[in-house]
């Protein structure tokens, strides 16, 4: 019994290992730019809330589970599942909101999509993926290419040996049950949508390609343009060549024994701010491929209290936006998604946003760089996660690995943000401080944040003490006067006291309305109990000397599966300034005027 429970725990163990180590580490940059066939649209899918094609009824994984995509050849088969005559589902998109039966669904769903495809000799074939919510293993024709864990970042695999010439098929089986050591953890206040929620793209690529790049203006000396350039498969003394025709560059540069080719050229290119966002074409090519992108450029830094863009201070107007499609709910899958809620933003007077609690689609980061708003980004390391858990570290580092990977170049983007109203405590902290350090090392030329908590002093005051603040070089504080702690009029009369000469954004605050629900400003789920709950809050914001910033919650009404009051939330967080219809609530117009005096 004892040698069969250590069996069982090794290959738990093991099982969880392949899931971390299985998954592609370097994303090939830039994905929307490059050749690609694009696989999104209708999928085929099986619901599998057993695991039935996964499992045998031992429990032991299966040899020829659903990802063979069996069919009967001849009328005594048996085989209980057909891809073909069951249920399809749209890609990108989740589930949940795809059909009735599949609302509070959380499990396996298998998708299954067939293409043709010419595979030529000369070229490498990635299949990538957005992002698949929450776990995903993936196979093609018949074969497994790798897994991948977290819900909001890109992965991809080198599936070249699978491909054949003529009809090939793709099988992902996607899980999102809930567990204690994930990333998000069990308890969230938004829905966990589940499936292919971002596009899949099968990438093609000359053998040896342009992997990854990063170009941005040096911190330390703003007329100086630096980054590096990876060849993959690594080989020395190639040529690549950078090219921003805009500003008569043209750099010849030969890679090392890594493949990787450093620079560091002279440069004074009008800067990217949010009233001129400025991007220049750069072209960048190697002897065999050639990318294209768009790049702004931009310092940011802190003083004391102030954060600096360009040299010049600002003042963080934003809102907290969740990836929630606007009109229909749902995951937000499209740039007009995007753009409805950024213009909405734009609206409200802001020049920054908060993407909360991970990592939005890629539109979200494009657009709002286009518009001119600037970015915090961030990693679902959300309340209560296994803070001692090693295995929940890796997940986060590989998460905020990859939302680094893919945004890096993006100069709307000035603040990494590691975590959400996380508790104070030795492993959490060294948990932080872990992911801060990497942040660090990955990019130097961003801000590092998390959202963080406060408390009451004796002597009267608000707090900001949080450990974690001599780490991070912005602090975020989540503060809801007025709605779980106080009276709306008791928030005018509070003073905020800080350990850290450090920028402090008011990373939340806010309070619940039902749109159109209108009543005496004491009546909680008015607008007007709102409103008041937002006049309040700017009379406390006002008097913060340290603050350089605000992301109030939320843009708008958002899922949530904690939200059971029948007669007003209907499963909807109702602290959006816009309902889920898009009609703006009274305190919609309270932050615009606060935000338009500030100029
Ligand atoms: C918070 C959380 C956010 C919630 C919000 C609320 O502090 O950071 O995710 O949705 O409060 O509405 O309670």
């Amino acid at each position: 019994m004892k040698k069969h429970f250590s069996i069982i725990t090794i290959l738990i163990f093991f099982t969880s290992c392949t899931i971390l180590l299985a998954q592609s580490v370097s994303l090939l940059q830039n994905v929307d730019n490059r050749t690609a066939l694009l696989l999104d649209g209708q999928w085929q899918t099986i619901v599998d809330p057993l695991e039935n094609g996964y499992y045998n009824y031992r429990y032991q994984p299966l040899e020829n589970g659903y990802f063979k995509n069996q069919k009967m050849t001849s009328p005594s088969d048996l085989i209980e599942y057909d891809f073909d005559t069951d249920t399809s589902l749209d890609v990108p998109g989740d589930w949940n909101t795809q059909a009735e039966r599949l609302y509070y669904y959380e499990g396996t769903v298998w998708y299954k999509k067939s293409f043709n495809w010419q595979p030529s000799m000369d070229k490498r074939y990635f299949l990538h993926f957005g992002a698949a919510h929450y776990q995903a293993k993936v196979y093609v024709n018949g074969n497994y290419v790798g897994a991948h864990e977290g819900g909001y970042t890109p992965f991809q695999f080198d599936v070249t040996e699978q491909l054949i010439a003529g009809k090939n098929f793709v099988v992902v089986k996607v899980d999102n049950k809930r567990f204690r050591e994930a990333v998000p953890t069990v308890n969230t206040d938004w829905w966990n949508y589940g499936g292919l929620t971002r596009s899949v793209r099968l990438v093609t690529v000359p053998r040896q390609y342009i992997q990854d790049y990063f170009i941005q203006l040096d911190p330390e000396n703003p007329n100086t343009i630096t980054g590096w350039i990876q060849l993959t498969p690594s080989t020395s003394e190639q040529e690549v060549e950078i090219q921003i025709p805009e500003l008569n560059k043209k750099i010849k540069l030969q890679t090392n024994l890594q493949g990787k080719a450093s620079f560091s050229f002279p440069a004074s290119p009008e800067l990217w701010t949010p009233e001129q966002p400025k991007r220049f074409a750069i072209i960048i090519a190697s002897a065999t491929d050639q990318i294209r992108d768009r790049i702004g450029f931009r310092t940011v830094e802190t003083h004391g209290h102030q954060i600096f863009l360009n040299g010049k201070p600002l003042f963080l107007k934003g809102i907290s936006i969740h990836e929630e499609a606007p009109y229909r709910t749902g995951r937000a899958t499209n740039t007009k998604d995007s753009q409805t809620l950024l213009k909405w933003a734009k609206e409200l007077g802001c020049n920054y946003i908060r993407l909360a609690h991970y990592p939005h689609n890629q539109s979200m980061v494009e657009e709002a760089e286009k518009m001119g708003l600037l970015i915090w980004s961030e990693i679902p390391v959300y309340w209560t996660v296994l803070f001692d858990n090693p295995d929940t570290y890796r997940n986060a580092e590989n998460q905020l690995e990859e939302m680094i990977s893919r945004d890096k170049n993006r100069a709307a983007v000035i603040l990494w943000s590691v975590a959400n109203e996380t508790p104070v405590s030795e492993a959490r902290t060294s948990f932080l401080r872990k992911l801060v350090a990497k942040a660090r090392s990955l990019d130097r030329t961003r801000l590092i944040t998390a959202a963080l908590e406060t408390h009451n002093s004796e002597k009267g005051f608000r707090m900001i003490d949080d450990p974690l603040g001599a780490d991070v070089d912005v602090i975020g504080i989540n503060y809801y006067c007025g709605w779980y702690t106080g009276t709306p009029k008791s928030c005018g009369n509070i003073s905020w006291k800080t350990n850290y000469n450090k920028p402090v954004v008011m990373s939340e605050f806010g309070g619940g309305a039902l749109q159109g629900y209108h009543g005496p400003p004491e009546q909680r789920w008015t607008e007007e109990y709102q409103d008041v709950v937002y006049k309040n809050n700017i009379k406390m914001l006002k008097k913060i000397p340290f603050l350089a910033g605000t992301s109030p919650w939320i843009l708008m009404d958002f899922r949530s599966a904690r939200r059971h009051l029948k007669t007003i939330q209907m499963d909807f967080n109702r602290k959006g300034l816009i309902s889920e219809k898009g009609i703006k609530k009274q305190a919609f117009y309270t932050l615009q005027r606060f935000y338009t005096d500030l100029e």
